[in-house]
């Protein structure tokens, strides 16, 4: 009591004494200051009075811009210069409440005395947390360049896929065609009509070319075979024969292979090495083997190897078939003589029928021969025509991933304005708890997979970055969240998810988990991605003011 008694007489002198632009920002110092007379106007202009009126505990003008110093006016705020750290404004009720204020250091917003000043330690702290800070945004923003650079060069690379792509797709499409073609002419085709034209010299003799190719292919297989075992045999008698024995027969024979298989004599291997590095340890140089010179149009080895099997598979009917359209129009093709396209098609399918029973009658009785069975010839231009279309769909769908993807890499929504994601898309980063390996592949899906047995759950896919409404998409706080949803669902709870905090880090790694809530996992991780450039001019960061 007494000393609070002590206290409020001295207040008022107190206040007289002190400085007139206390609690005023630097930015308006200029503007207190008396005019002639004594006198100074409201900021805002709307009243005059005396300066000594100015931070006298009475608030005059109307936006309290005469008490900067003290609490008197409501509206007003007070300027905390904190010599030795950072400025800070706080709300004019603050001031005088007895209360030291953290946001001032200096103790300003107090009587002198109440309040002790701590800005020096606090402003070494703080600028040693922020050096530490820079540097770490300094290296990461290095590697978050280069994650810059990688997207640029996948947008490059997306783009020759797409090329291609669209090529590759135009030239299917015609393949799908021409395949569509030929599958529906074999179904049209009657199997007789297919049998005769089988008979033609030019497919019989392609037939009989194709089977003397298989059988070739099927000795030159043997006589690789052979030829390795021999080679091997060959190999163990030259490192394993003993030179002593000088029996010439052996040394001939190993001369002989050495000089096919282009390797050096046994007894010379490593002794240039051995020479030069005394460490009498044999080494195998084979010689390179000379390139085949090859006549126009004949297949090399690796042509063979690779390209003889697509070769062999060719769909010869259907090679027929197409061999026809360029030689000839079958007459049986014209519409004049198919009757087929004469009949109505209410009653088509009581002539195919009516057509059936009578060839099934024909043959029965001896009159012509059992057709053969032209359906397998179909079904194989219909399988061939499947695979074609297959392909073109796989294309298709190709194209649509590359398309999305080069619409995602610069895409703020997506992998970030300056594609810094992009590198990260797929990558995998686990963290061992204990009872629990968690797992997350970044833009993928997160996982719980327990390390002593059991199910490993998935704790949902990437759903989104930062969905908090009030953060502006593509902001450098946008980037700090993703989320992870519908994972498996918990027993009697909700689907499991993730919340993944992001922050500035030299590795991509995950930092901690922590389940929030039941099946609600958070996992805190870092990354070079979220390490922002600092202001190259003066090493500060170019989007924040400092406190
Ligand atoms: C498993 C784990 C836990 C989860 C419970 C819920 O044990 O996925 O993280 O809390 O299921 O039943």
């Amino acid at each position: 009591m007494i000393p609070l008694l002590l206290l409020l007489p001295l207040t008022v002198p107190a206040l007289a004494s002190r400085d007139k632009t206390i609690g005023v920002a630097p930015g308006l110092l200029s503007k207190y200051a008396p005019s002639s007379g004594d006198k100074w106007t409201c900021l805002d202009g709307s009243k005059q009075i005396s300066w000594k009126a100015v931070n006298d505990d009475y608030c005059d003008c109307k936006d309290g811009s005469d008490e900067p110093g003290t609490s008197a006016c409501a509206n007003s705020t007070f300027y905390c210069r904190n010599d030795g750290h950072i400025g800070s404004t706080i709300p004019a009720w603050q001031v005088n409440d007895g209360l030291c204020e953290a946001a001032c250091c200096d103790g300003s917003d107090e009587l002198p005395g109440v309040c002790p000043n701590r800005c020096k330690e606090i402003g070494e702290a703080y600028r040693t947390k922020r050096d530490a800070e820079r540097k770490l945004r300094k290296t990461g923003a290095k590697i978050r360049s280069t994650y810059i650079a990688y997207a640029h060069k996948e947008k490059k690379r997306l783009e020759l896929v797409l090329q291609s792509n669209v090529q590759e797709i135009a030239l299917q499409e015609k393949e799908v065609e021409r395949l569509k073609d030929i599958a529906e002419r074999t179904e049209s085709i009657s199997a007789a009509a297919l049998e005769h034209k089988k008979e033609s010299p030019l497919y019989q003799s392609i037939i009989k070319h194709s089977n003397a190719l298989k059988s070739l292919q099927r000795e030159h297989k043997k006589h690789l075979e052979r030829e390795k075992a021999l080679g091997d045999i060959l190999d163990a008698l030259r490192k394993g024969y003993n030179p002593n024995y000088q029996d010439m027969a052996v040394l001939e024979a190993v001369r002989g292979w050495e000089y096919l298989a282009g390797l050096p004599h046994i007894n010379d291997v490593g002794k240039e090495d051995s020479e030069a590095e005394g460490d009498g340890e044999v080494k195998e140089v084979t010689e390179e083997p000379v390139a085949e010179v090859l006549e126009d149009g004949m297949w090399s080895e690796e042509d063979l190897e690779k390209n003889l099997d697509p070769l062999l598979n060719t769909d010869y009917v259907s090679l027929l078939l197409e061999h026809d359209e360029h030689v000839q129009t079958p007459a049986s093709e014209s519409v004049l003589f198919d009757l087929a396209s004469y009949i109505p098609d209410s009653i088509y399918p009581q002539y195919e029928e009516l057509k059936d029973a009578v060839i099934s009658w024909l043959e029965k009785l001896g009159i012509v021969k059992p057709s053969p069975d032209a359906a397998a010839d179909s079904s194989k231009a219909r399988q061939v025509l499947t695979d074609a279309e297959n392909k073109l769909n796989d294309l298709k769908r190709d194209q649509e991933r590359a398309k999305e993807d080069m619409e995602d890499i610069f895409n703020p929504e997506g992998f970030g304005s300056e594609g810094e994601w992009k590198k990260l898309d797929g990558m995998c980063l686990e963290k061992d708890t204990g009872e629990y390996t968690y797992e997350v592949c970044l833009f993928g899906e997160a996982k719980q997979k327990p390390n002593h047995g059991g199910s490993t759950f998935s704790l949902g896919k990437f759903k989104s970055w930062n969905p908090d409404q009030d953060v502006p998409v593509g902001s450098p706080e946008f980037y700090t969240k993703q989320t992870y949803k519908h994972g498996t669902r918990c027993w009697n709870g909700p689907e499991r998810n993730v919340i993944l905090e992001l922050s500035c880090g030299l590795e991509n790694a995950i930092q901690s988990i922590i389940e929030l809530e039941k099946c609600e996992y958070q996992f805190t991780v870092t990354t070079p991605a979220l390490c922002l450039p600092l202001d190259p001019e003066n090493g500060k960061d170019a989007g924040r003011e400092e406190l």
